[in-house]
């Protein structure tokens, strides 16, 4: 049994981890400020789901395994003296940090949502790292990092290696081999700040000996894992909006309510996948093979499939009859690209893949038509542009 904090618990990847580190018989506390949900507010858009507030979920859990998550709201870019605190007073063995914001197309809407997603992102990692160095703890930090910050494109066919890249460089006397942190290829705001914490995680890992993982997760798509369908009461988020729906659940939705499937430009963007399932078995696994203090940053490739964009929207579109359409793209991103991504850690730490042909169509039955009737279809298109005058 471990004590585990789980920061940014409330969202989509982290309520389901909370519950699966909880029903595993670990003590869990989520640390959340609720920013996600006033976001959905301003964006006057809400999940597909019907999520209950925090202190339902809460209470059904307890309701249904009789075990207690604690909750704290408490924002973590702004509250240090408290995220500080309670770090004291609660000594986790470990804490998942989930705690930023996640969305691409959100963080280039306006500048005031590029300072924020800066201000927040940077600032929440750095608050924790600081927090954990000044509480004298020797915490392992598991950090929810993504894909994009390898960028899609520079390295066509070479696969992508799992956080470092081994490289020659020429010296008078020869040549040396050494391992470098991946070169960094952001392609929005948010995953700037992603490759912005990986720079942070290095720094306190050297100098302050903090144990990190740090977890390059692609797209996450599902909804439920098998402790959310316990309850209606404890169901996941389901974003399928313009700024936080993910490819593929946008996908699976729009081909339940006949909405034409809305693949930017081409759809030859390759990316990698995961179900939310497989996602927190990964949380699980991570945090029991922490890195030794004084080790550098441990990271893994938390991916289990590549997929081009078009062959998902062909995919559905052969299983559900639905039309595929191919709009203007509103990003600025390569039309066509590769993606070739090691990810034998979690495999060989016994990590066994839920592959798309398997869920995808539990995801339509049971989520996407059972719910379609919430779909504000005003809110499905992707309007957020990169640059001035797309
Ligand atoms: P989410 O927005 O659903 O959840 C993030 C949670 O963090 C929200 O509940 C939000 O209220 C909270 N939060 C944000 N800023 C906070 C702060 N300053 N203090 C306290 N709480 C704060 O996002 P998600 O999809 O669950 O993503 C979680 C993490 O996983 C993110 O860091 C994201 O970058 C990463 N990730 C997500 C995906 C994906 O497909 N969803 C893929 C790769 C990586
Ligand atoms: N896309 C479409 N049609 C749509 C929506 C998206 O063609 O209706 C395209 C996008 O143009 C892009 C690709 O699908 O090429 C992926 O877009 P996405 O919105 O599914 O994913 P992304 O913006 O990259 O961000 C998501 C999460 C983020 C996480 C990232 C992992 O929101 O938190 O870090 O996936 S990764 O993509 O591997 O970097």
């Amino acid at each position: 049994m471990k004590k585990i904090l789980v920061l940014g618990g409330d969202g989509f990847c982290g309520w389901p981890t909370a519950l699966y580190l909880s029903a595993q018989g670990n003590d869990v506390m989520v640390v959340d400020n609720l920013s996600r949900r006033k976001i959905d507010i301003d964006l006057e858009t809400e999940s597909l789901t019907p999520i209950s507030s925090i202190g339902e979920r809460i209470s059904a859990w307890h309701d249904v395994s009789d075990k207690t998550i604690e909750f704290r709201n408490i924002d973590v870019a702004r509250d240090y003296d408290r995220l500080k605190a309670l770090l004291v007073s609660y000594k986790p063995d470990a804490v998942v940090h989930f705690a930023e914001q996640r969305s691409a197309p959100y963080s280039m809407k306006s500048v005031d949502a590029k300072r924020y997603t800066v201000d927040n992102n940077i600032t929440a990692t750095h608050n924790v790292l600081a927090a954990i160095v000044e509480a004298d703890l020797d915490v392992h930090l598991v950090h929810l990092g993504t894909m994009g910050v390898y960028g899609y494109g520079w390295s066509g066919e070479a696969i992508i290696p799992e956080g470092y890249l081994e490289v020659m460089v020429e010296t008078p006397g020869g040549s040396l081999r050494k391992e470098i942190l991946h070169p960094a290829d952001p392609g929005s705001v948010y995953h700037m700040t992603k490759t912005l914490d990986q720079l942070m995680f290095a720094f306190y890992a050297k100098n302050d000996g903090v144990r990190v993982t740090d977890l390059h997760q692609g797209i996450v798509w599902g909804t439920q894992t098998e402790q959310t369908s316990l309850d209606e009461r404890l169901i996941n988020r389901f974003d399928y909006d313009g700024d936080y729906g993910t490819v593929l659940n946008r996908f699976l939705m729009q081909s339940t309510i006949g909405h034409p499937l809305t693949v930017h430009g081409t759809g030859g963007q390759t990316r990698a996948f995961i179900h939310i399932s497989d996602t927190v078995r990964c949380i699980e696994i991570a945090i029991s093979n922490a890195p030794e203090r004084g080790e550098r940053p441990a990271i893994l490739n938390q991916v289990t499939e590549s997929r081009r964009v078009r062959d998902l929207a062909t995919m559905l579109a052969e299983l559900t009859g639905a039309e595929v359409k191919y709009l203007p793209n509103p990003r600025f991103e390569a039309d066509e690209n590769t993606l070739y991504v090691e990810n034998q850690k979690f495999l060989d730490l016994g990590l066994q893949p839920t592959t798309l042909s398997e869920g995808l169509m539990t995801e339509v039955r049971d989520i996407a038509e059972k719910y379609s009737a919430r779909v504000d279809t005003s809110k499905i298109l992707a309007t957020s542009k990169w640059r001035k005058g797309m």
